[in-house]
């Protein structure tokens, strides 16, 4: 057990029961060309959480940290899309459709994957989702109860779609949720912090708040000796 400084009070880290889960670093969501471009979004905004996360992604493999990464999209067939999911926004353009990076949100599409720099490596399972939730109609839930996971330390984009659903998916399933401010981004900088703020408010309501420093350092803590 480890205490990470956050927001609102520090949070008792147990790495044996936590995983860190990085949602959607996908190319669809902070490349040109892809879904989040689609909607109208500088997907600049996205970029300045790659740097942290990199780091952040190296030191939790160094310490054998279990790592899973999430993918929004869809099947070719787009057989689970929605079609509320499809029409939204009323864009010229819709998911599924071609573009610079192959047909947008949709398996097996360049734009689809995960960035390279984040890449996901054997033994890291990538969950990929319908939803903005990553618990909606996926195997999360099943890996989190075979591993007996009780913590989440959530990263990726974008904060106030689905890193905010995911944490709310996770609180109601009993799982503690820690946010990296620093691994997490919005195309909407006061939503990106609006969020932040949601989520430790009425003494942390969803969760937890802290950086990528103070979760790295916890990672590299000599071990605490036994008691007695
Ligand atoms: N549009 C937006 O901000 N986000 C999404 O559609 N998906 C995720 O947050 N991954």
């Amino acid at each position: 057990m480890v205490q990470i400084p956050a927001q609102p009070y520090d949070f008792v880290f147990d790495p044996d029961k936590a995983a860190l889960l990085i949602i959607d670093m996908q190319r669809d969501f902070v490349e040109p060309g892809g879904f989040g471009a689609m909607l109208g979004n500088d997907v600049g905004q996205l970029r300045g959480a790659i740097a942290p996360l990199v780091g952040l992604l190296a030191a939790a493999r160094q310490a054998g940290l279990f790592v899973m990464h999430t993918r929004e999209g869809h099947k070719p067939d787009l057989s689970d899309l929605h079609e509320s999911k499809r029409v939204r926004g009323k864009g010229t353009m819709t998911i599924g459709d071609s573009g610079p990076m192959g047909r947008i949100l949709i398996v097996g599409e360049p734009g689809h994957d995960i960035i390279p720099e984040l890449y996901p490596i054997a033994g890291e399972p990538v969950i990929d989702k319908p939803g903005k939730g990553a618990f909606y109609d996926t195997e999360l839930a099943d890996i989190v109860a075979q591993r007996g996971l009780t913590q989440l330390i959530v990263c990726g984009v974008t904060t106030e779609v689905c890193v905010h659903t995911t944490v709310r998916e996770a609180n109601d399933r009993g799982i503690d949720c820690l946010v990296l401010a620093d691994c997490t981004a919005s195309y909407f900088p006061e939503f990106h912090e609006t969020a932040l703020r949601m989520i430790v408010a009425q003494g942390g309501i969803f969760g937890w708040v802290t950086d990528s420093a103070s979760v790295i350092s916890a990672l590299t803590a000599p071990a605490e000796p036994a008691a007695g």
